[in-house]
């Protein structure tokens, strides 16, 4: 077990979902975020800090062994905003890490790294990157970062590339993208707990009959999610209006994101 595991974004969406799930993970937990994370519990401290500032970023991660960066941009943005917090924001977090005794780290990469991939196109980790707007491009900057400081300095991270972490899948979609809550938190006690992790991409979806990324290449992590989107498949097919076939939500992997403009 961790003695002290630092959370990034920790006023966001995932960490919300999954508030009450670290005890078995870490001893303690350092929240932290630019936004106030309230009513601390047993085993919870408050950190706040601004990823594209690098001297809190240093303080923020001294004394924690392991990070879960959850921090940052999480869909399309103007390119200052996603410089500043995911490009500025993940040097700043290595860099104080390789200072502060390498913790492992649990990166939150993206399904759209591989957004310009067609919903009929299967594939595991080795594909070449396709990205489909800033936000993807960060989250590819990302996971380059990881590799440089896993090959120079020997930090080891799980770049996961998440597709749609919510309570259930709200479209034809996410039948293929689901990532349960509690499959999320058993992959992130699977990464601070095995031996030997090495720097994997690991897809982060539950085990979705609809799948369309193969995990195989990390099977040595022992990690099986439990959950699969096909128990809702009945009920998406009442409620949700089936998309056309040229509809980006239906042709590509990274769904509406593909047809966001640049913003400016
Ligand atoms: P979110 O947008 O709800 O939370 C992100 C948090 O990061 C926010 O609380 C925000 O205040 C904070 N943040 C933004 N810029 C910051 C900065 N410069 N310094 C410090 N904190 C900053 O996102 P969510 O859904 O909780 O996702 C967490 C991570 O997982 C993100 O990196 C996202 O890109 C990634 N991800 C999430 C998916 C999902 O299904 N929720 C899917 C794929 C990736
Ligand atoms: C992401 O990367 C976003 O952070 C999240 O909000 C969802 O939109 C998710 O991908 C998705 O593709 O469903």
């Amino acid at each position: 077990m961790l003695e002290k595991l630092l959370i990034t974004g920790a006023a966001g969406s995932i960490f919300k979902q999954t508030r009450d799930q670290y005890a078995t993970i870490a001893r303690s937990v350092r929240l932290s975020d630019v936004v106030e994370v309230t009513n601390l519990g047993e085993g919870e401290e408050f950190v706040p800090c601004d990823l594209s500032d690098q001297k809190a970023v240093e303080e923020l991660v001294e004394g924690c062994d392991g990070i879960l960066n959850l921090g940052g941009i999480s869909t399309e943005n103007t390119f200052k905003r996603i410089l500043e917090s995911n490009i500025v924001g993940i040097h700043n977090l290595y860099e104080a890490a390789r200072k502060h005794g390498s913790p492992r780290i649990f990166m939150a990469s993206s399904n759209h790294v591989v957004g310009y991939y067609r919903q009929d196109e299967h594939f595991d980790a080795s594909v070449p990157h396709k990205p489909d707007g800033w936000y993807g491009i960060s989250k590819s900057f990302g996971e380059a970062v990881a590799l440089m400081y896993f090959n120079k300095f020997g930090i080891e991270t799980a770049m996961v590339r998440i597709g749609s972490i919510l309570p259930e899948p709200l479209d034809y979609r996410m039948l293929a993208t689901w990532f349960a809550p509690e499959d999320f938190i058993s992959l992130v006690k699977t990464i601070f707990e095995v031996p030997h992790l090495g720097c994997p991409v690991i897809y982060g979806i539950s085990n979705n009959d609809a799948a369309w990324w193969d995990n195989s290449g990390v099977d040595y992590l022992g990690w099986k999610p439990k959950r699969n989107s096909a128990e809702f498949a009945e009920k998406i097919g009442a409620n949700v209006p089936v998309p056309d076939k040229d509809d980006p939500v239906a042709v590509w992997q990274g769904g509406k994101f593909t047809a966001d403009p640049v913003f400016e």
